[in-house]
């Protein structure tokens, strides 16, 4: 019957951890997917998140569906996370949530929601270059997906200006996805005076903001910070839409742990909006998986828990900022004449290097260094003990 199908292409980003792990070199680095490692290399389980599941675990709970919009006690703690607890518009119950198949489902239903019921044009705007799935997924939405400018190779920064452009000459009430911190895949984030410039045509435009926060705590190691963006643009009078992620902040990567929130008008419009989500989660998987969500509800409302987890999210974020610095000192002691200062001034997990895709191509075959042809590297994958003969490879590479 399949005679037809065609063979597709695999993951730009998961398919590298299909090559890495067919090379049988006992060196090997692979810096490709976004996942945080210890300094072993190893993936890594929160502590706190390994009382919380014990603590869950001793309980024996049932197992009884969660509702449509998922467990209560986590959505109403990730909103609180995100737009924090003294929120105007959490207190005025103008803030519908629903969890979702971590970030990539929350995206996903933004998507569904804004292909049926947004009533202007019905095209989002990513920037270039932005994470390899976004395409796909408002795509399969059913959202004409377009592209705005963002990073500037030449100066390996943001390119405000041509941003600023985009969207002035983006259709009015056109929908505009931006990464609310740690850009992935350059590590490059607007500054607070940015925002300010983004907000502003946003609003002159009259355009719609998609917040896409995966990695809140990861890029400062300070969760407040980390939703500086999503705040000042709602205090600023935007009602934005926001996909959540706790893969990377809490480690719970394949739990599938995230939320979708609106920002709306009012309590009575609140109710609108959430019948429709449930009517768009209905058919897709009728409600989401529990255990996950119950981990993170017990480590975002209890006291202890929670404090400790912030200080472990700060601490994998130290680590990965100690890497960079090491893989820049290792480059500049090797005697590159390059300059790499990008390594340590990016944030968040990703290093978005410079290499060519050439250069990434020998570093695959000839050193078994993995990462995206894009010259991205997850930071995350780099240690200690690997970092001089990443430095090394990659010094041969571009000299
Ligand atoms: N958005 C961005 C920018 C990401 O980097 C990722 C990957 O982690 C996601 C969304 C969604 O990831 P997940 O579905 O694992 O939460
Ligand atoms: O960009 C990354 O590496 C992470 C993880 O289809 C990821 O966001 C990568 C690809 C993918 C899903 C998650």
């Amino acid at each position: 019957a399949w005679s037809k199908v065609t063979l597709g292409p695999p993951d730009a980003i998961l398919g590298i951890t299909e090559a890495y792990k067919a090379d049988e070199f006992e060196e090997k680095i692979n810096l490709g997917v976004g996942a945080y490692r210890d300094d072993n290399g190893k993936p890594y389980v929160l502590p706190t998140v390994k009382e919380a599941e014990l603590r869950l675990v001793s309980q024996l709970l049932d197992k009884e569906y969660a509702g449509i919009t998922g467990v209560a006690a986590f959505t109403k703690l990730a909103a609180r996370l995100a737009y924090s607890p003294s929120s105007p518009v959490l207190q005025e119950d103008r803030v519908v949530v629903t969890q979702s198949i971590s970030g990539t489902g929350a995206l996903r239903i933004g998507g569904e929601f804004l292909a049926r019921w947004y009533p202007y044009n019905k095209t989002i705007y990513v920037p270039t270059p932005t994470w390899a799935n976004h395409g796909a997924v408002f795509r399969d939405s059913g959202l004409e997906v377009k592209s705005y400018r963002y990073y500037d190779k030449a100066t390996i920064s943001l390119d405000i200006d041509g941003m600023i452009q985009d969207l002035e000459a983006a259709p009015e009430n056109s929908i505009i996805l931006l990464h609310a911190c740690a850009h992935n895949p350059t590590g490059v984030d607007p500054t607070p005076e940015q925002w300010r410039q983004i907000s502003d045509v946003v609003k002159k435009r009259d355009h719609f903001v998609f917040f896409d926060m995966a990695y809140q705590g990861f890029a400062s190691g300070d969760f407040d910070r980390d939703a500086y963006a999503l705040r000042y643009f709602v205090e600023q009078g935007h009602q934005p839409v926001l996909a959540q992620s706790f893969a990377k902040n809490m480690g719970l990567y394949g739990e599938r742990v995230g939320a979708f929130s609106m920002v709306v008008d009012s309590a009575e419009e609140k109710k609108r909006v959430d019948s429709q989500l449930k009517i768009i989660v209905r058919p897709l998987y009728s409600n989401p998986p529990i255990h996950g969500a119950r981990i993170a509800a017990e480590v975002l409302s209890d006291e202890g828990l929670y404090k400790q987890w912030l200080v472990e999210v700060k601490d994998m974020a130290d680590r990965i900022i100690k890497m960079r610095h090491l893989l820049k000192q290792h480059l500049e002691e090797l005697g590159s004449t390059r300059d790499w200062s990008h390594i340590t001034s990016q944030i968040g997990m990703f290093c978005y290097t410079g290499l060519t895709p050439e250069q990434v191509d020998t570093l695959r075959t000839e050193y078994s260094v993995y990462m995206t042809r894009d010259g991205r590297i997850s930071v995350a994958g780099i240690t200690s003990k690997n970092v001089k003969r990443l430095a090394e490879s990659i010094y041969a590479v571009t000299e």
